[in-house]
């Protein structure tokens, strides 16, 4: 493992990035976060050379690594523990319950940027937009019913799992930048109480990095 730290391209106020922080962090490898200067560009330099515009990416000496998921299979690939079942990808996972919670929490974290930068950019909510919403209150109500029983099939013992950092990063982004009430799901409230306290949790609270004045949150 190399003793520089890593660099992440990306945001401390986006759920992606500290998807990826977390992850680097709990598995004990030295990062710096490299921030995306401009989130509406079109230019791929802005967003590290991600040329559909996107952002984490991880710098490597043998070329990027993009998207959330692929970053933290190389994580564990850099921290030297390939095959480490305690270190739960989602392809470590077999049970069809757990596997459609990670593909409602992807969808739903998507859902939330989607929502956020169409609101930022339009005055009327669009068609799209509101169905974006009732999409993302639909994945959360589906997965805070079933939280014990996903949390009960993901492989144990386990330091962490990419289902939970990303469960725990969506709910956190949907307190930091709050568009409806999260009375409704008391089992993920919960959770992200609990999970917060995890000291890579703590390391990577959502903040605002300093940049562009006119740049939309
Ligand atoms: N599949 C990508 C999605 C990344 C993503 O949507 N990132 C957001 C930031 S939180 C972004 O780049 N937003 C800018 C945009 O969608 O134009 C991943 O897993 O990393």
């Amino acid at each position: 493992m190399s003793e520089s730290p890593l660099v992440i391209h990306g945001r401390s106020s986006s759920h992606f990035t500290r998807v990826v922080t977390m992850f680097a962090s709990e598995l004990g490898l030295p990062w710096t976060l490299e921030v995306a200067p401009r989130l509406l560009s079109h230019d791929p330099a802005d967003f590290a050379g991600h040329p559909a515009l996107k952002l984490p990416t991880l710098l490597t000496p043998s070329g990027p690594v993009f998207g959330a998921e692929n970053i933290c299979r190389k994580l564990v690939a850099l921290a030297g523990r390939a095959g480490d079942a305690t270190l739960v990808l989602p392809e470590q996972v077999n049970d069809d319950l757990a596997r459609n919670a990670q593909e409602l929490i992807w969808v739903a974290m998507s859902a939330q940027v989607s929502a956020r930068l169409l609101k930022a950019s339009e005055g009327a909510p669009a068609p799209y937009l509101l169905k974006t919403q009732a999409g993302l209150q639909g994945a959360l109500t589906w997965l805070d019913t079933r939280l014990d029983e996903v949390l009960a099939a993901l492989p144990a013992p386990r330091q962490v799992s990419v289902l939970e950092v990303t469960l725990l990063c969506l709910i956190d982004h949907l307190r930091f930048f709050p568009s409806f009430p999260l009375d409704p799901y008391p089992r993920l409230n919960r959770f992200a109480d609990v999970e917060g306290q995890r000291a890579s949790a703590q390391r990577t609270v959502f903040r605002f990095d300093p940049r562009p004045p006119k740049d939309p949150r």
